[in-house]
C-alpha cells in the first residue's frame, strides 16, 4: 500500500469533507482514507496496481477542490 497526503484548497465546511469521504470509499484501490478538515488534508492509502495518485487527484478536482500539493 502506497500513503500519501494531498493539500487541498476549498474545503469549506463539514459537509466538503463528507463529499470527499464518500468519493474515496467509492474509488476501487484505496483502501484508507482519512479527510482532516482543519489542515485541508486528505491522507489516502492506496494500492498503485489500481489506482495512482494522478487519478485521486483528479477526482478530488473534479468535485470542485484544488489539490496544491501531494507528499
Ligand atoms: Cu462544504
Amino acid at each position: 500500500m502506497t500513503n500519501k497526503t494531498l493539500q487541498l484548497e476549498g474545503m469549506t465546511c463539514p459537509t466538503c469533507v463528507l463529499k470527499i469521504e464518500k468519493l474515496l470509499k467509492k474509488t476501487k484501490g484505496i483502501e484508507e482514507s482519512e479527510v482532516l478538515y482543519n489542515s485541508g488534508r486528505v491522507k489516502v492509502g492506496f494500492d498503485e496496481e489500481t489506482v495512482s495518485i494522478d487519478d485521486i487527484s483528479a477526482a478530488i478536482e473534479q468535485l470542485g477542490y484544488r489539490v496544491v500539493s501531494v507528499k
